[in-house]
């Protein structure tokens, strides 16, 4: 089943983004936001640095997210019906922190090949102007990869500060979400996004990226799981999807995972750093 109307698919093609489209309620998105809270809690820095990425598997909520009919009707809309999730990364932004994304495309670094691959960003918080939502330059994608410096500036939650410059901020568009709706972004459209000005924190939770089977992984290793119809291709190791919060098992997968993705964000470049 596929849903993106025939207007948002226009919207995606000649932006390079969908956005909004509702996925769940308020109390739910309440309720996934009390679990990532719970988990930093009581394992501290869990989800910091390099712990943001593959938050789906020690989490049960976030993993039902990642799986959700809804998000994956529209990504079948752009992708077909043979879909793998590749990672997912939390993207928070905490009230008097430096945070912000500097512009970049996500098919500069992200390895993934062809281009058959969609992000999801979805809100778990409000996210707006005020608290630092998502800006795209809006049809960018349509350009080949642009050159990209590497910044290592603090704040930045780009792992190498990756950054676009010369953006012309009047053709970027904010994003903006209410908790519980999200945005869909093309691989190859510029994006960032500024500090968060507010009392509260901003949380995206992104499943990037939901691949098409026939994408392979050009940096180096990253496992799957299958999310919709059938994979003939196999060209990633599989993982299973967490049972029970904070399983043991599950936090050592989390782990191995989120090391060889270090391996491909660092890829080619000579200075590393944990992030
Ligand atoms: O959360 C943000 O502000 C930026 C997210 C981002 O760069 C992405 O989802 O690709």
């Amino acid at each position: 089943m596929t849903n993106l109307s025939p207007n948002q698919l226009k919207q995606y093609e000649n932006e390079g983004f969908v956005s909004p489209v509702d996925i769940f309620s308020k109390d739910r998105a309440k309720e996934i936001r009390k679990e990532i809270e719970m988990i930093e809690e009581k394992i501290p820095g869990e989800l910091s640095k390099s712990g943001r990425y593959n938050a789906h598997l020690i989490s049960p909520l976030l993993d039902k997210v990642t799986h959700d009919a809804k998000i994956l009707n529209a990504v079948q809309s752009i992708l077909g019906k043979n879909i793998l999730v590749c990672g997912t990364t939390l993207f928070i932004k905490n009230p008097n922190e430096k945070g912000f994304v500097s512009f970049h495309q996500d098919a500069k670094y992200i390895g993934l090949k062809p281009l058959n691959w969609v992000t999801a960003w979805v809100a778990i918080t409000d996210s707006n102007e005020n608290n630092g939502c998502m800006r795209i330059w809006s049809g960018s994608h349509k350009d080949n990869l642009k050159d990209h410096d590497q910044m290592f500036n603090e704040g930045n939650l780009l792992t190498r500060g990756q950054t676009v410059n010369n953006v012309p901020i009047n053709e970027t568009k904010p994003l903006i979400l209410k908790a519980g709706q999200m945005s869909l972004h093309h691989p190859m459209v510029v994006h960032g996004s500024d500090l968060n000005k507010s009392d509260d924190r901003r949380i995206g939770f992104v499943i990037q990226s939901y691949i098409g089977t026939n994408v392979k992984q050009m940096l180096g290793k990253n496992s799957v799981q299958l999310a919709r119809g059938v994979d003939k291709f196999n060209y990633h190791k599989t993982i299973g999807r967490t049972k029970s919060l904070l399983n043991k098992s599950d936090l050592k997968v989390k782990k191995q995972e989120n090391d060889n993705l270090q391996e491909i964000f660092y890829a080619g470049s000579q200075k590393k750093g944990e992030y």
